[in-house]
């Protein structure tokens, strides 16, 4: 039996959250099956206008699904006919539906030839009527992207139906999402069985030291949201940099992702759950977590806040002092900073201890002096963006506390700059 399975892609948006994959109903006996193809579009050209090969881009959408669940596409090179039944699948372009008109909003179509269930052969047929190019990201009008269409099509060969409910690969418009999403691999899944694997740049974790700038890039060849968030699934194509903090004293802890050319949003993950995130905490849109945690080891996530791929350099720091505090309250309960980070420059300072008469119980201090030290760029005191104050740890009663002071409004000082004890953690 002939099936014809007419794949209307058109721009489009998704709109609720709910349901699940759909499956056609066929599958192949085992979950591999293999494409015989040299892609030639109608005009006799084999790349696409961004310089990619149609045939690579094709083994590129088979790897898509090849590094991210159980099925296996194998590929050969050689001719066949995407019209005819003759054993092989295959894919090509054409300006006609074998024989028959294209619909007007129809990309590609897939046919499957299945017997009892049982896949026999699956063709690809794109309409060569279209503008086609190759990349990655938001979907651009002046031509599709042949890269996630192909992937949309293979997943129909492999025996996915539409799922148009919540975000997927096999929607059933095209929209900015390039890869095989969560649940177009839990469908794969129910097809065929087994224990989808980790892509291998999801397997790479990079050690994040203490106290450095790391410099980083998100880019198309990283691991991707989608492939790590394991607990609360959100569908995400961006890229994602994975790296191992290992912080050996519980304690308070100051994490950037800084980036000019990219929207950073920044994780950090134990045992696969999600601890803490950010946003737009630091400067512009840089992301910034402060948080007290266990000594242990962490995953800290480098993405962006894009849900399609967004390329760039970032940089990527966690602060904490290890060693002798830069900060110790006094006998007096004045405070002295030896060396406070302010946006990446170095002041000493000393602040005041104050006894606010709207609030006499709550502890208080005041900045009473400062100077730039440009030397002296040392951990364990930093004014965060929100002009919060960070001591990690201040050197306090014969002890070390990791405290955050927030900045606090004195209505008889407008002008003058005062914090308020917050939170306080006993370093050990
Ligand atoms: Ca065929
Ligand atoms: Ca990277
Ligand atoms: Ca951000
Ligand atoms: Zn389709």
């Amino acid at each position: 039996m002939r099936f014809e399975l007419h794949c209307i892609l058109w721009l489009g948006f998704y709109s609720s959250l709910a349901s699940s994959y759909v499956i056609n109903g066929q599958r192949w006996p085992r979950p591999e099956t293999n494409f015989v193809f040299d892609l030639v579009n109608t005009r006799g050209q084999t790349t696409s206008p961004s310089g990619i090969s149609w045939n690579q881009a094709f083994e590129t959408a088979m790897q898509r699904w090849n590094e991210r669940t159980v099925f296996r596409f194998h590929s050969q090179r050689g001719q066949a006919d995407p019209c005819r039944d003759d054993g092989k699948n295959t894919v090509g372009f054409r300006r006609d539906d074998c024989g028959f008109a294209f619909g007007r909003t129809t990309l590609a179509i897939t046919y499957s030839s299945y017997s009892r269930g049982t896949l026999l052969e699956t063709d690809i047929v794109f309409n060569d009527n279209e503008p086609w190019d190759t990349y990655d990201g938001p979907l651009r009008f002046d031509a599709t992207d042949f890269t996630r269409v192909a992937t949309h099509e293979l997943g129909h060969a492999l025996g996915l139906g539409h799922e148009d409910q919540i975000p997927a690969i096999m929607s059933s418009s095209v929209d900015d999402l390039i890869l095989p999403q969560k649940d177009d691999i839990e469908g794969v899944t129910a097809l065929y069985g087994g224990q989808p694997p980790l892509p291998s740049a999801c397997q790479v974790q990079r050690p994040l030291p203490l106290n450095a700038w790391v410099p980083g890039r998100l880019e198309s060849a990283d691991c991707r949201r989608l492939d790590i968030a394991e607990s609360v699934f959100t569908s995400d194509d961006s890229a994602v940099d994975l790296y191992t903090l290992d912080l050996p004293v519980a304690g308070l802890i100051v994490i950037r992702l800084e980036s000019d050319q990219l929207d950073p949003y920044l994780e950090i993950r134990q045992a696969g759950s999600l601890l803490a995130s950010d946003d737009d905490s630091g400067s512009s849109t840089d992301a910034l977590i402060v948080k007290h945690l266990p000594a242990g080891r962490y995953q800290v996530v480098a993405g962006s806040a894009f849900r399609t791929l967004q390329e760039g350099d970032y940089r990527l720091a966690a602060q904490i002092n290890l060693g002798p505090p830069n900060v110790r309250l006094e006998s007096d309960w004045s405070v002295t900073i030896n060396a406070v980070e302010v946006g990446g420059v170095s002041y000493s300072a000393k602040l005041a201890f104050f006894v606010n008469p709207q609030d006499p119980h709550g502890l208080y201090w005041r900045l009473d002096s400062y100077a730039l030290d440009p030397g002296k760029l040392a951990p364990g005191a930093i004014l965060l963006e929100t002009t919060d104050l960070v001591f990690n740890p201040v050197e306090a009663l014969g002890s070390k506390f990791d405290v955050i002071l927030k900045r606090y409004v004195f209505s008889q000082d407008p002008a003058g700059w005062y914090w308020k004890l917050d939170q306080v953690f006993e370093r050990h």
